[in-house]
């Protein structure tokens, strides 16, 4: 079921307004969030001109994750700690391109926030003019934190404890949707360029109890253990009481799969698979991948599951950690749940 639209609500003045209703509030959040929305305004401007640039491409350069970072991904990184390390009410920021906690200099106040961030994700389709996004996750820096230093026991934190989470999609429309829990629905706010201003176009977004699409990349089908393809089987099996088959949709960027399926409805899947033994983890990365969507669709009614229980309850234990990602419409992934978790004998 699509969010309900209505036009003329600028984002800040949504972000306001839920201020309001917050008595304790005292707009650092919504001065953070501002800032935000700044540098995702310049990134989505050398999106839309990327193809024309020569910033399009590789640099060359491997990052924490052993991955190739295109130009792209820099320029994005570069923006988003760059405009947000003077805000004043960050304590750290964490990126997925820095192996380490990115600091705030000495010479800008702090605040009492973290922000997680993948500044580009699906990197490797803007060569082809794929949708991308940036996801990020908001925590406080925990009260009994004893010491004036920035700890990395402070960030790793469980999703559940985020304060806000969402994502910008750059794609036929920049679309932010973001939520800050606790029963204040899931937003979306689409950018009209002729305004530079981002407007209320999807409000109070509710992911279908069920969907009818599963995406995951099949090519990795050699290396998931047999609950894993079982369960993806089931999604192709015809049985016409359980509206089955599924169709299946894989674009390959997290934020444009996980978008399509939540105002559709739908399971975004990236299991755990054996390709590196040493690595039985899937690929995508829990504290700025899956705790952010993690809250956004818990938020609109659906789930988010490593495949034996809450994404949000796991503890982290490294800033980088991967885990697998079952995510979308509640009844699918509880589905998947059973399938990996055992409950359902095979
Ligand atoms: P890139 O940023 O390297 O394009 O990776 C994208 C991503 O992290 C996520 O956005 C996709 O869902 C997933 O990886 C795709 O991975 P596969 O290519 O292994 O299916």
């Amino acid at each position: 079921m699509k969010g309900k639209r209505s036009v003329g609500t600028t984002i800040t003045e949504h972000i306001l307004t839920q201020q309001r209703t917050n008595p304790e509030a005292t707009g650092a959040f919504t001065t953070l969030l501002n800032e935000l929305i700044v540098a995702a305004k310049v990134i989505s401007r050398e999106v839309n001109k990327a193809g024309l640039t020569d910033i399009l491409g590789d640099t060359g350069r491997i990052n924490i994750q052993n991955e190739r970072v295109q130009k792209l991904d820099l320029f994005a990184n570069q923006v988003i700690i760059q405009r947000m390390r003077h805000v004043g009410q960050l304590w750290c920021m964490a990126s997925e391109e820095d192996p380490d906690l990115i600091e705030i200099p000495a010479e800008y106040p702090k605040g009492s926030y973290i922000l997680v961030f993948d500044p580009l994700d699906g990197s490797s389709n803007i060569d082809v003019n794929v949708s991308i996004g940036t996801i990020f996750g908001v925590y406080r820096r925990p009260e009994d934190s004893e010491t004036n230093e920035v700890l990395l026991n402070d960030v790793l934190q469980p999703g559940m404890k985020q304060v806000a989470a969402g994502y910008f999609i750059y794609g036929s429309s920049t679309i932010m949707v973001y939520t800050t829990g606790q029963g204040t629905g899931v937003h979306g706010f689409t950018l009209f360029p002729s305004v530079g201003e981002f407007l209320l176009s999807h409000e109070n977004i509710r992911i279908p109890e069920q969907g009818k699409t599963y995406s995951v990349n099949e090519g990795n089908y050699a290396y998931w253990d047999e609950r894993t393809r079982a369960l993806v089987d089931y999604f192709k099996t015809p049985d016409k009481e359980t509206s089955r088959p599924y169709t299946s949709r894989y674009v390959g960027s997290l934020v444009a799969d996980f978008h399509r399926n939540l105002l559709k409805g739908g399971i975004f899947m990236y299991p755990a698979d054996l390709k590196d033994p040493k690595k039985p983890t899937g690929k995508l990365r829990l504290m700025v991948e899956a705790n952010p969507l993690a809250m956004v669709v818990e938020e609109a009614g659906g789930y988010a599951s490593d495949g034996k229980g809450s994404i949000l309850q796991i503890e982290p234990t490294t800033l980088h950690q991967r885990v697998p990602l079952f995510i979308g419409s509640r009844k699918d992934v509880e589905l998947a749940e059973d399938f990996i978790s055992g409950r359902r004998p095979l």
